[in-house]
């Protein structure tokens, strides 16, 4: 790469402020659900800059938004990438960094009149979060062929809507084939989500991540169904009580992250029915979050999970039924594109170091078709996932021009 090719830092920084206003949260984050209005304001005007920007932009049958930039020779792509649909009490950069840097990477190439060897694009995949819609990372996974495109729009909310309506109601039923770009790499900056890096840079901050893979997930829906009753008069031993046995799972769950190696859990969704103070209950549905960057023993996690609630149902007279909601396996990256990372950090004289991801994100879906790597900047506080996720400006722009240097060497290679 021209030793002294390097993004605009400037436009980058408010670029991601202008989409910071969109589904912005009095708390000072973004709340952009996939497929709401709120994203599609978002998507409206990622289009408009891409567009802007000179890309033949394209939308696939999932809503994938993606922008190319035509190379020297046709063929597999250089693909930049991330999501711009956040959680419910989602920050301002998860997600938006991604996409943002990677339309900067190719004003930058355009703005230096430099033209690739391959093509390359920069993609905004459907509902990674799945924070709405179900299993997350849906927009790759039917870009990668994991998921077809029928079953991912009869998708529904918790209010059961469908995904693919939704997506016709906003207006981003894209007539491409998801997986229509072919992919040589997939490279994408995120922030970390968690405290590594920033515990690591001291006070001169700054210490980046290349992502060496992705740890396993697995998320489960368990439907919990006992006998509604009065809750000051029905003894305790008649009670058939979800909301007790969905606490239990809860506990439990928490008590195997305590006796198996890097084994993560929680339950980040609890809804009782009927849900009077004066009821015991007569249905729980909850989720489980389990990870693990190893699959072996997220298999056993999950299985011990499973055999728990066999017993308490028995127990505690309690029927639970199972759903998947998610199932994706440890991911890891391709070696040479980490190295490639690690020599354009170097390059530009910047600190990084490898690590795994606790977030899952698109990049896991890619690497079932085509090298992938990632770059992180450090999370302040290790927050994300929260209104008040912040990175600095000065380690965007560092994370922006790692990404610049290593798709320019993947587009050339
Ligand atoms: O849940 C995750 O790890 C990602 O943020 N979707
Ligand atoms: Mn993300
Ligand atoms: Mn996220």
């Amino acid at each position: 790469m021209s030793s002294n090719l390097r993004i605009d830092g400037a436009r980058l920084v408010s670029r991601l402020a202008e989409l910071s206003k969109i589904g912005a949260t009095p708390e000072g984050g973004c709340r952009r659900l996939a497929l709401s209005d709120e994203d599609r304001e978002g998507r409206d005007w990622l289009v408009g800059q891409m567009q802007a920007l000179g890309l033949s932009v394209k939308i696939d049958a999932i809503g994938n938004i993606v922008g190319i930039l035509k190379g020297q020779q046709d063929g597999p792509a250089v693909i930049l990438g991330s999501h711009i649909d956040t959680v419910g009490t989602g920050g301002r950069f998860d997600g938006a960094l991604g996409v943002i840097a990677g339309v900067e990477v190719l004003a930058a190439l355009k703005d230096a009149g430099l033209t690739p060897k391959r093509d390359m694009a920069v993609i905004a995949f459907t509902n990674e979060e799945g924070a709405r819609f179900h299993p997350d990372m849906l927009g790759y996974y039917v870009w990668a062929g994991g998921m077809s495109v029928a079953h991912a729009h009869a998708e529904k909310d918790a209010d059961g809507v469908l995904l693919g309506e939704e997506l016709r109601r906003i207006g981003y039923e894209g007539a491409e084939q998801p997986g229509f770009l072919k992919a040589h790499a997939y490279l994408e900056l995120h922030i970390e989500q968690g405290p590594v890096l920033e515990s690591e840079g001291g006070e001169t901050g700054g210490v980046l991540g290349a992502v060496t893979g992705i740890q396993a997930i697995c998320w489960l829906e368990l439907t919990l169904k006992g006998k509604p009753s009065h809750a000051g008069t029905t003894p305790m031993a008649h009670r058939r009580d979800p909301g007790l046995a969905a606490a239990r799972i809860n506990v439990f769950a928490n008590a195997l992250t305590k006796r198996i190696p890097g084994q993560l859990a929680n339950s980040g969704v609890i809804r009782v029915q009927p849900g009077n103070v004066n009821v015991v209950p007569e249905m729980v549905v909850m989720t489980l979050d389990l990870r693990n960057p190893l699959d072996a023993p997220l298999a056993e996690a999950e299985a011990a999970v499973r055999a728990f609630c066999a017993e308490l149902s028995e127990r505690d007279g309690v029927s639970i039924s199972f759903r998947d909601l998610a199932r994706f396996p440890a991911t890891a990256f391709a070696e040479e594109l980490i190295a490639g990372m690690e020599a354009s950090a170097a390059e530009l004289g910047l600190p990084i170091r490898r690590m795994i991801s606790g977030a899952g994100h698109d990049a896991q879906m890619m690497s079932r078709i085509c090298p992938t790597a990632m770059v992180f900047i450090p999370s302040i506080g290790g927050l994300s996932h929260n209104p008040a996720e912040f990175s600095t400006d000065r380690d965007m722009i560092a994370g922006a021009n790692v990404l610049l240097s290593a798709a320019w060497r993947a587009a050339n290679a």
